[in-house]
C-alpha cells in the first residue's frame, strides 16, 4: 500500500541561541524582578507634566491598586476594562490586576459606545477603569447604569482625575489608592496558563475577537525581546523608551511597557501623539528608544524642522504594525544618522512578536533596509503554500506560521476561529504573506486576510460591513482592503 510521504518542512529560527525563558513566573513578578536592586531608577515619566515614579513607587502603587481592586470585589480570573490613553494608572492598574490574577481588557477610548460596549460585554468585565471625559460614552442605553453601589444590573466606573473631577456616580482612582493597603495584596496562586491580557483582534477573518493572552505567552514574547547574554532588543538601566503609541494596542504594551520595566529602563508616557509634544519631550527626557509606526515614521522624514531639535539621544528606532518601505525608512535613517533604524513584525494573536530586527541587539549584525528583522528566540517560523498548505523554502513567499511558547492560548470562547488560526501542530497561522531571504531575515510583502490597517490600526472590514448593512437605505455591501 502506498503511502504518501509527508512533505519536508523548512523551519527558520533565530541566529541567535535559545535562552532559559522564565515562564513560569507570573508576569508582573517577572517584570518587576529587577525593581528591588533599582529602586531608585525612573520607571515611569508622565512627559506632559514632568512627573516621574521610580521602579519602588511604581511597585508600591501598583500592589496598592490591586489592593483596591480586590476591595471591589475584582479576584482571580475577572475581566477590567480599561479605557485609557497612555498614562500612569494605566500602567498601575495593569499590573495590579495582573497581582489579582485577573485580566486586563483595554479599549480605544477613542471608540463609539457601541464598539466599547461589545468589547465590555465580550469581555464580560467587571469594572472599567475610564477618565470623567469618557465617561459619557459609557452613559449609553446598552450600559448598565453607572452606580457607586455594586450590584448585579449596576456599573463600576472609577475615573482617573483628581477627587475634584470625579463624576458623582464614579469612584476615583486616586482616592481609592489613597485609601489601599499595599502589604494586603492577596495571596493568589498563578498558573502560566492563566490569562493576563485581553486585547481584541479580528485575526485573519471576520470581526475582532478576544484574544487570551497568558501569563506564559507575555513573559515568553518579552523575553524573547530583551532576555539572555544576547538581548534582541538590547535595552537597559538609564534608557528611556519612548511610549505615544497606545498602550490599548498590543505593540506598545509589550515590546514598550513590558520591555521596558522588565529591562530596568524608564517609559515615557504620552497620551496622543502630537508632533511638537513628542519632539519635545524626546530632548527634554533624552529618549533612547523609540516605537513608531509608519505614518509616524512618514511625518517624522517630511517635519521641515527636525534638525532644529536635538535628538542625538535616540539610539534605536523600532517601527511595526504596518508595511514600512525602504524609500521612507532610508528617508528617516539619513535624518537620525545616530540611530539604529529597524522593524518589528508581530500580530495581536502571535503574542506578539514574530521577528526582530538583529541590529537592536547587544552584538548587532546587520539588517537590510525593508526586513522585519529575524524571527525571535525560542520559536519556529516556517512559510506555506497558502493553496496547499505545504512548506516552502528559502526565498519563496507564502503565508508566515509561527510557533513557540508566546502564541495566544485561543480567541475568547471561540474554539472555532481558535481552530482557525492555530493548527493541531501549533502553528499559528498569520494570514500575511512573506519570505526569508539567504540571510534569515523576513519580508512581508502582502496579506491574504481581510484586515485593513489604518495607521497601524485594525480596521475589520466584516465590522464595516455590518455597519453598512445596518443602514436602512443599503441592500448589501461588500468591503475589500
Ligand atoms: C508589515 O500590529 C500588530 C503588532 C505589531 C508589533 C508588535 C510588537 C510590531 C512590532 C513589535 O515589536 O498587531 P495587529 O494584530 O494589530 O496587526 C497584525 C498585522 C500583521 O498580521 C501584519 O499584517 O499587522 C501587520 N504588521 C506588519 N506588516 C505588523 N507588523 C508589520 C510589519 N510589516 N513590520
Amino acid at each position: 500500500e502506498a503511502v504518501e510521504e509527508a512533505p519536508e518542512v523548512t523551519i527558520f529560527r533565530s541566529k541567535l541561541p535559545d535562552i532559559d525563558i522564565p515562564n513560569h513566573m507570573p508576569l508582573h513578578e517577572y517584570c518587576f524582578a529587577r525593581a528591588a536592586e533599582l529602586p531608585d531608577a525612573p520607571c515611569l515619566i508622565a512627559v506632559a507634566t514632568g512627573r516621574m515614579h521610580t521602579f519602588a513607587e511604581t511597585h508600591l502603587l501598583c500592589r496598592k491598586a490591586a489592593t483596591a481592586l480586590h476591595r471591589l470585589g475584582v479576584g482571580y480570573g475577572d475581566r477590567v476594562m480599561v479605557l485609557l490613553q497612555n498614562c500612569v494608572e494605566f500602567v498601575v492598574a495593569f499590573f495590579g490586576v495582573s497581582f489579582l490574577g485577573a485580566v486586563t481588557t483595554a479599549a480605544n477610548p477613542f471608540c463609539t459606545p457601541q464598539e466599547i460596549h461589545k468589547q465590555f460585554k465580550a469581555s464580560d468585565a467587571k469594572l472599567i477603569l475610564t477618565q470623567a471625559t469618557y465617561v459619557d460614552k459609557l452613559r449609553h442605553e446598552a450600559f448598565p447604569r453607572i452606580s457607586t453601589t455594586a450590584g448585579s444590573d449596576t456599573l463600576t466606573v472609577i475615573t482617573i482625575d483628581d477627587e475634584a473631577h470625579t463624576p458623582d456616580d464614579c469612584l476615583s482612582f486616586w482616592g481609592l489608592i489613597a485609601h489601599a493597603d499595599e502589604g494586603s495584596v492577596p495571596e493568589v496562586a498563578i498558573s502560566p496558563d492563566d490569562p493576563v491580557a485581553l486585547p481584541f483582534s479580528s485575526g485573519t477573518t471576520g470581526l475582532p475577537k478576544g484574544v487570551v493572552l497568558t501569563h506564559k505567552s507575555l513573559v515568553s514574547s518579552v523575553s524573547q525581546q530583551v532576555d539572555g547574554e544576547n538581548p534582541n532588543l538590547y535595552m537597559r538601566e538609564g534608557d528611556v523608551v519612548l511610549c505615544v503609541l497606545p498602550l490599548f494596542h498590543i505593540f506598545s504594551l509589550n515590546s514598550v511597557l513590558l520591555c521596558a520595566v522588565r529591562a530596568g529602563a524608564a517609559v515615557a508616557l504620552m497620551p496622543k501623539f502630537e508632533m511638537g509634544a513628542m519632539l519635545a519631550g524626546i530632548e527634554r527626557w533624552r529618549v533612547t528608544v523609540a516605537a513608531v509606526v509608519p505614518p509616524l515614521v512618514l511625518a517624522l522624514a517630511k517635519r521641515p524642522t527636525l534638525e532644529q531639535h536635538n535628538l542625538s539621544s535616540i539610539r534605536i528606532v523600532l517601527s511595526g504594525a504596518a508595511p514600512l518601505g525602504k524609500e521612507l525608512e532610508d528617508a528617516l535613517r539619513a535624518r537620525l544618522p545616530q540611530a539604529i533604524f529597524g522593524q518589528g513584525y508581530g500580530m495581536t494573536e502571535a503574542g506578539p512578536v514574530l521577528s526582530l530586527c538583529p541590529a537592536f541587539a547587544k552584538e548587532p549584525t546587520p539588517a537590510k533596509s525593508g526586513s522585519c528583522g529575524t524571527v525571535v528566540r525560542n520559536a519556529e517560523l516556517k512559510v506555506v503554500d497558502p493553496e496547499t498548505g505545504f512548506s516552502l523554502g528559502r526565498n519563496l513567499p507564502g503565508e508566515i506560521c509561527i510557533r513557540g511558547p508566546q502564541i495566544m492560548k485561543g480567541y475568547l470562547n471561540d474554539p472555532e476561529a481558535t481552530a482557525a488560526t492555530v493548527d493541531v501542530e501549533g502553528w499559528l497561522h498569520t494570514g500575511d504573506i512573506g519570505y526569508v531571504d539567504d540571510d534569515e531575515e523576513v519580508f512581508i510583502i502582502d496579506r491574504v486576510k481581510e484586515l485593513i490597517k489604518f495607521k497601524g490600526f485594525q480596521v475589520p472590514p466584516a465590522e464595516l460591513e455590518s455597519m453598512l448593512i445596518a443602514h436602512p437605505s443599503i441592500a448589501d455591501a461588500a468591503v475589500v482592503p
